[in-house]
C-alpha cells in the first residue's frame, strides 16, 4: 500500500515576488515622504513661533502724511534709549526711505505701512519679511547677523510697476552705526 503524499504547494509565481518587493520599496518611499512633511511642519511651526505675528494696530491712511509717526520727517532709522526703530512707508512704486540703515548684531524693530495698495518686503535672505497693508501698521523685530548691503524688493504684486519696486538696506557694523545714531536724528542712506 502506497503512502499518501500530500501535494506540495505550487512554487510561488515569480511575478508575485517582484510585486511584493516593489510594494515594499514604494511603502518605504512613501513613509520617507510622510516623515519629511511632518518634519517640515514641526520645523516651520517652531521657527515661526519664534517670530509670532504682531497684534493688530491701525493707522488712518488719509492723514498718515500729515501727522503721527509716519510723516516724512519721521521716516528712517532712529535710536531712542538704545532701541533701534525703522519706520517706512510703501506706495506705488517705491519705499520711503529708499535706502535704510540698520546695525548688525543689535535688535531692530521695523514699523511700516502702505498708503495705497498692499505691498510687502523681504530683506535679502534674512527673516525680515512682512506684508504692508493700508490702514494697518506692520511691526516686527529682528537682528541682522551680517554686515553689507541687501536688496529689499516688494514681494506683493501691487500693480504694473511692481517689478521695479525695491529698496536697499545697509547693515553697518554696530560701532559704526552707534557713532552715526548717537546724535538722535533720523538716519537713511538715501543719497542727498
Ligand atoms: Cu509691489
Amino acid at each position: 500500500m502506497n503512502a499518501i503524499v500530500p501535494p506540495s504547494p505550487p512554487p510561488p509565481h515569480a511575478g508575485e515576488a517582484v510585486a511584493i518587493a516593489a510594494e515594499r520599496r514604494w511603502a518605504i518611499i512613501v513613509g520617507i515622504i510622510i516623515a519629511m512633511l511632518v518634519g517640515m511642519m514641526i520645523v516651520t511651526g517652531l521657527h515661526w513661533a519664534a517670530m509670532p505675528p504682531s497684534r493688530v494696530e491701525t493707522v488712518d491712511v488719509k492723514t498718515l502724511h500729515l501727522n503721527g509717526e509716519f510723516i516724512e520727517s519721521n521716516l528712517g532709522t532712529t535710536m531712542v534709549d538704545g532701541k533701534v526703530t525703522v519706520r517706512l512707508i510703501a506706495q506705488q512704486y517705491s519705499f520711503i526711505p529708499q535706502c535704510i540703515v540698520v546695525p548688525a548684531e543689535i535688535p531692530v524693530t521695523f514699523r511700516g505701512t502702505a498708503t495705497d495698495a498692499i505691498h510687502g518686503f523681504v530683506v535679502g535672505r534674512t527673516n525680515a519679511n512682512t506684508m504692508l497693508v493700508p490702514g494697518f501698521v506692520a511691526t516686527f523685530t529682528t537682528t541682522f547677523s551680517k554686515t553689507g548691503e541687501q536688496l529689499m524688493p516688494c514681494h506683493e504684486y501691487c500693480g504694473t510697476g511692481h517689478e521695479a519696486m525695491w529698496g536697499r538696506v545697509q547693515v553697518l557694523p554696530p560701532d559704526e552705526f552707534l557713532a552715526k545714531a548717537r546724535g538722535g536724528e533720523r538716519l537713511t542712506c538715501v543719497p542727498r
